[in-house]
């Protein structure tokens, strides 16, 4: 069967921009393929992280996929730092990835932006991307549009050390969704919705409660204009909520227009929150049922496990074709 394999990061409370771009579609494809879906958690140290923290998001961050619906009986859960063959191949892709190209990265102009001190981690995190799709010869990558950057690389990386030596490694496929792959911040629709943020109110938490969700969505920022009218050119912000109402309710954008035609932001946001709220409650339901099971433990083990015996296999064949000598 063919393979799939994704990763979020534990950087913080994970957002609707990860459920809508990225989980939902962990899910969908978790009955037709063979799936890996894993806690990033080399990636999230490519910038500080308090250790406590980061011990926590990581747990939380497994129980929401599976309080999304992930079912660990079709897909392998489990933490990147449990299999060490991702920083293995991650330094092999590293020494096959140009400066110039990671140069280009618009994630890491992003995030290094204004800053004096910069990680060597947050330069090469694209090349670690490239080992953690590529160790499973994953066929499709379910990510946000914020990733295809990523992939065009990791498929680039791919196709250098096929070329060099002999054909090894699956190019893989993005898995974009139509609507919703690039939910915006709140605040500013210039900016995707991003957990890492300072200003809580720019982005929907997934464990956020209603009552901050309604107020979350009451303060969002809107166009000038009363119309709900789906045009991200010049309604940038009305045009994201509508995204996100779409994602959330299961209409299309058009039947979402045609509903509040004629009515305000107003009664628009109002509906907005309760769609959101009916989405986010039976998942933080059995977020909490799954948190206090103490189930996270096994499945984490048993994921690792699976995802292990492909990681190891792999390894073993690029070093053998870059000509490592093999323990014997
Ligand atoms: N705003 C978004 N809209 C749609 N998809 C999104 N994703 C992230 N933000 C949005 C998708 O979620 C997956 C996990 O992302 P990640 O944790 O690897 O890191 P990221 O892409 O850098 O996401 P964040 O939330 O912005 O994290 P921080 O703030 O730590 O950098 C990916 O598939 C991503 O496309």
């Amino acid at each position: 069967p063919l393979r799939v394999l994704s990763g979020i990061q534990p950087s913080g409370k994970l957002t609707l921009g990860n459920y809508i771009g990225a989980m939902k579609n962990f899910v969908a494809l978790q009955k037709e393929y063979e799936c890996f879906f894993m806690i990033v958690d080399l990636h999230a140290i490519t910038v500080p992280q308090e250790p406590a923290a980061l011990r926590e998001q990581t747990e939380a961050v497994a129980a929401l996929f599976i309080a999304a619906g992930i079912d660990p009986a079709h897909a392998a859960v489990f933490l990147q730092s449990h299999v060490p063959q991702h920083a293995e191949l991650g330094w092999i892709m590293t020494t096959l990835s140009y400066m110039g190209e990671l140069e280009r990265m618009t994630q890491f102009k992003d995030k290094s932006e204004g800053k004096d001190a910069v990680g060597a981690g947050l330069f090469v995190y694209p090349s670690l991307m490239a080992a953690d799709i590529l160790l499973y010869q994953a066929n499709l990558v379910p990510v946000g549009d914020d990733q295809k950057q990523h992939l065009e690389l990791t498929r680039d990386l791919a196709g250098r050390f096929n070329f060099k030596f002999g054909d090894t490694l699956t190019v893989p496929e993005p898995y974009i969704p139509k609507v919703g792959a690039r939910i915006m911040s709140l605040d500013d629709a210039s900016k995707k919705m991003s957990k890492s943020n300072p200003n809580v109110g720019s982005y929907i938490a997934l464990l956020d409660s209603p009552d901050d969700i309604r107020k979350k969505i009451s303060r969002a920022k809107t166009d000038l204009g009363r119309e709900i009218v789906f045009d991200p050119q010049n309604k940038p912000e009305v045009s994201n909520l509508m995204s996100i109402y779409s994602n959330c309710s299961g209409l299309s954008l058009e039947e979402v227009q045609a509903r509040f035609d004629g009515q305000g932001y107003g009664t628009f946001k109002k509906e907005l929150a309760e769609q959101v709220v009916a989405t986010l409650e039976p998942l933080q339901q059995r977020y909490r049922e799954i948190r206090e099971s103490g189930a996270i433990h096994d499945i984490l083990r048993d994921g690792a496990e699976k995802a292990q015996a492909v990681a190891e296999a792999t390894t073993r064949r690029v070093k053998e074709a870059m000509g490592f000598l093999l323990p014997g």
